[in-house]
């Protein structure tokens, strides 16, 4: 396996079998700080899960002000070496992210790997990238989140290594060792600056790339899928195309975006895209290196936020990915809200505060079909644009104009003169548009009298 292939040479072993970490999770909930703790804690076991460990024991604190040493507290630090040593646990992994010092501190006194939050989530990108493109966002976010906190984490970083550590984005030493930073032990970090410089320069030729990419499909009407991780949108996206793209039961089963033709029938078409999900408090590294992969989103005519409306978070899940969209400037898009999953709700409470919140959202299964129809029917009307009247003027022979135009519009009225014919017509604006560009001829003008 070629993520193992620098361990095998540094241990010189023959073969290693990936492992599987018995993991325990640390959660503080400050006071006032209002985020629910136990909600978090919840999500980070999720994303623990996603990367493959097992979870052996939950600690949950509840606490003034953080200790500057060792964030937890000494006392619950001791706590937490005995849990370590009875639960036969390989990582602690926590809720925030701490600082160099603070990590040190605490894989000291517990004899085990720490790591925080902003790391299990880089690990859990660097596992799933499949694509150069996305291999190579990881690998940034990564390089800057980890180089800052290089100096305060040489003997960290020792110790990784001295347990057989990876050697960059995708390769393993277990969770929260896939980064790159085992690596730079022995390199001098001018070399991680330099690396830094080329990845930003091969994801900006990426991000020119995808940006003519996509303002190519201009013509077309662009409709991007958002929402936060494990939503539905892949679901959703393969009910409503034949994309045939991966959708699964664990968090950011997606990291590359996937477009395709979506049918609405009548002649009408948009262009669907799946993006990669949203999560809260993401790692902003992750989201600057990710821009390239969410200019579909930035870019599209129709954002389809997509919510798990069976999930006792879904409020709060909507307004982390408004947030992310906020930040990425598409706050102001066009926007229809998809409370998906409505086959699995159960807690009828709970949603229809989120329907108060939100009365335009639209209740759909993607798995079930339920509401699709009305989704497609309000997707069309957007497609087509407001009706207007006009009176579009073209030539008689030229019948592939005229049968476009009986297609999209409604003919109220035809007048024949000299080869040429005025129609008399309700057409939407945006199929006005398009037909105009596919026959440039055509002229249009208000309605005669
Ligand atoms: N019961 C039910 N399950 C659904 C529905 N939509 C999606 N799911 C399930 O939810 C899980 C996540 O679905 P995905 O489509 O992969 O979610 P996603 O939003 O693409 O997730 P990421 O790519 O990880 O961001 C899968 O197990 C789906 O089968 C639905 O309407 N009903
Ligand atoms: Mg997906």
């Amino acid at each position: 396996m070629p993520r193992d292939r620098r361990r095998v040479e540094t241990d010189q072993r023959t073969h290693l079998s990936v492992v599987q970490e018995r993991a325990i999770l640390v959660g503080v909930a400050l006071r006032g700080s209002g985020h629910d703790a136990a909600e978090s804690l919840l999500e980070l076991a999720a994303l623990a899960e996603s990367a493959g460990a097992t979870i052996v024991h939950s600690v949950r604190q509840k606490r003034e002000t953080i200790d500057p040493k060792f964030y937890i507290g000494k006392g619950k630090v001791d706590e937490l070496a005995d849990r370590v040593k009875s639960g036969k646990a390989d990582v602690v992994i926590f809720d925030d992210d701490l600082s160099p010092a603070q990590l040190r501190e605490i894989e000291e006194a517990c004899g085990c790997k720490v790591i925080d939050r902003s790391e299990l989530i880089l690990d859990i990108f660097a596992s799933r990238a499949r694509t150069n493109e996305s291999r190579l966002q990881v690998e940034l976010a990564q390089l800057e989140y980890t180089a800052p906190r290089l100096r305060g984490m040489w003997t960290h970083l020792e110790r990784i290594a001295g347990a057989g550590g990876g050697t960059g984005a995708g390769t393993v030493g277990g969770i929260g060792t896939r980064g790159p930073g085992e690596r730079q032990i022995e390199i001098d970090r001018r070399i991680v600056s330099r690396r830094v410089t080329w990845l930003k320069r091969q994801i900006a030729q990426i991000d020119r790339r995808k940006i003519r990419q996509v303002r190519a499909r201009h013509e077309h009407f662009n409709v991007s899928l958002v929402g936060y991780t494990n939503a539905g949108k892949s679901t959703l996206m393969n009910t409503l195309t034949d994309a045939g793209v991966r959708a699964e039961d664990r968090l950011f089963a997606t990291l590359d975006t996937k477009t395709a033709r979506w049918n609405l029938g009548d002649g009408l078409h948009a262009l669907l895209s799946d993006t990669v999900g949203f999560l809260r408090r993401l790692p902003h590294h992750l989201v600057a290196s990710f821009r390239a992969t969410l200019e579909e989103a930035i870019h599209a005519d129709l954002l389809l936020h997509v919510v798990d409306a069976s999930s006792p978070a879904a409020w709060e899940q909507y307004q982390a990915v408004t947030q992310v969209l906020n930040d990425l400037g598409c706050g102001e898009h066009d926007t229809i809200v998809l409370l998906n999953k409505m086959d699995l709700v159960e807690d009828r409470s709970a949603m229809q505060m989120v329907q108060r919140r939100l009365p335009d959202a639209m209740a759909i299964s993607a798995r079930t079909g339920v509401g699709i129809s009305n989704l497609v029917e309000a997707v069309r009307k957007l497609v087509s644009g407001p009706p207007r009247q006009v009176t579009l003027h073209t030539r008689t022979h030229d019948g592939k104009a005229i049968s476009a135009i009986e297609k999209h519009a409604q003919v109220l009225e035809r007048r024949y003169l000299d080869g040429a014919v005025d129609m008399d017509v309700v057409i939407g604006s945006r199929i006005l548009k398009r037909l105009q560009v596919m026959h440039p001829h055509v002229r249009a003008t208000e309605p005669e009298r």
